[in-house]
């Protein structure tokens, strides 16, 4: 066997043990019932009401049983974390075990109102949990697949033919601060019902990511399994007022984006790398409104800004110019001076400092601007006066 012979059966063996081959065909056959149900609802809604009086009774089971199999009910009334949910700074001298407990739970919930979409989380919200540690710091994982507990209390648990007919037999977790094989993923693809740990050493100081890597991969990042990992450096960071954690998101549904129903993941539009929706923390509005980022004039702003999924973001804050900085998560290098737009690679993340200085409104985007204003990039931060509390609420809304 020559050399390219070689690398070519090396490719297939990698690539058949990463994709998994029984996914094509599940995704093929869900996107053809979901298809079906669509089509269903098409002719209901265009028949004449003397056809609709001539069908027969069977047929109209048939429509209303379709429909309710294409609305599946909510299991959470919010599925995105709040920009302000991370831990405070650590301000240690010594190095200490950090445990970390995350459990996995998929979740069907609003990407935006009369939409459906059925996430897979991290401690069931998008991104997952901001995990902090400090450089030398021994950091245990735990990760369970499926809410602990949740059995017991009547909670409807899937069983695991239901997990494997659904693509998600197992979860696991890749952390980019770890040095070692996957991340520590080959040590962690737990199967429904099962927890399992492993520990690493916070040896490098950044912000990193960490996603689930169990086979169909992209798969499961695509459905919102991310979130960010911070290595304090020793000395710890430089104290701020405010810190806040942002992280973008693709998502691909078999509808477009503002469809109304439940919308199914789309595997095709996936590998297209076509997505529909661009999301800060989750869903459409997640960072809006009394979710919005708050701060007051005068005030020291750090913001973490990762991308979980496959699309690099164009990230800016209109009216803002950062102070400092970050690129690509190396936190102890000097940072860029006075940016206005900062890329961030996915499977990456950026440190972001400013100081608020004019009380308003500030919309963070993707500056690839169609993804903002048509596809949902959109969050807001609210700069308030402290001589005139409560005016920016006021005028925003
Ligand atoms: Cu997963």
């Amino acid at each position: 066997m020559n050399r390219i012979h070689r690398v070519l059966l090396l490719s297939v063996v990698l690539s058949s043990a990463i994709s998994g081959c029984s996914d094509e065909a599940k995704y093929k056959a869900m996107e053809k019932k979901y298809n079906a149900a669509q089509a269903d609802k098409a002719q209901h809604q265009s028949m004449s009401a003397e056809e609709m009086a001539a069908h027969s009774g069977e047929a109209m089971h048939h429509v209303m049983s379709t429909e309710i199999a294409a609305a599946p009910k909510i299991d959470t009334d919010e599925i995105g974390r709040r920009a302000d949910d991370l831990p405070p700074p650590l301000n240690r001298a010594q190095t200490q075990l950090v445990r970390i407990d995350l459990y996995t739970d998929e979740q069907v919930a609003e990407i935006m109102p009369e939409v459906t979409y059925q996430y897979w989380t991290y401690n069931g919200k998008v991104p997952g949990p901001f995990i902090r540690a400090r450089a030398g710091d021994q950091v245990e994982i735990h990760l369970s697949h499926g809410k602990p507990g949740a059995a017991h209390q009547g909670h409807n648990e899937h069983s695991s033919a239901e997990h494997a007919a659904a693509g998600h037999s197992a979860h696991s977790i890749d952390l980019h601060a770890v040095v070692g094989p996957g991340g520590g993923a080959p040590l962690m693809q737990v199967g429904q019902g099962e927890e399992k740990s492993f520990s690493f050493k916070a040896t490098h100081p950044g912000i990193y990511v960490y996603h689930c890597a169990s086979p169909h991969v992209p798969t499961h990042i695509a459905n919102g399994m991310y979130g960010l990992i911070l290595v304090e450096p020793e000395q710890g960071l430089t104290k701020v007022d405010r810190e806040f954690y942002v992280m973008q998101g693709d998502f691909y549904t078999n509808g477009k984006y503002g469809d109304k129903g439940h919308q199914s993941f789309s595997k095709e539009k996936l590998l297209a790398e076509h997505p529909e929706y661009f999301l800060f923390n989750g869903r459409v509005n997640s960072l809006s409104g009394d979710r919005a980022l708050k701060a007051k004039v005068g005030e020291k702003i750090r913001l973490f800004v990762g991308v979980g999924s496959h699309v690099a973001a164009n990230f800016h804050i209109v009216g803002a110019i950062f102070d400092s900085v970050y690129p690509d998560g190396a936190i102890l290098n000097a940072p860029l001076k006075n940016v206005q737009t900062t890329i961030i690679a996915p499977g990456s993340a950026v440190m972001i400092e400013f100081t608020a200085e004019v009380p308003g409104k500030y919309l963070l985007v993707d500056h690839s601007l169609s993804r903002a204003i048509d596809k949902g990039a959109l969050a807001e931060l609210l700069i308030e006066d402290p001589k005139q509390p409560g005016l920016i609420l006021q005028s925003g809304h």
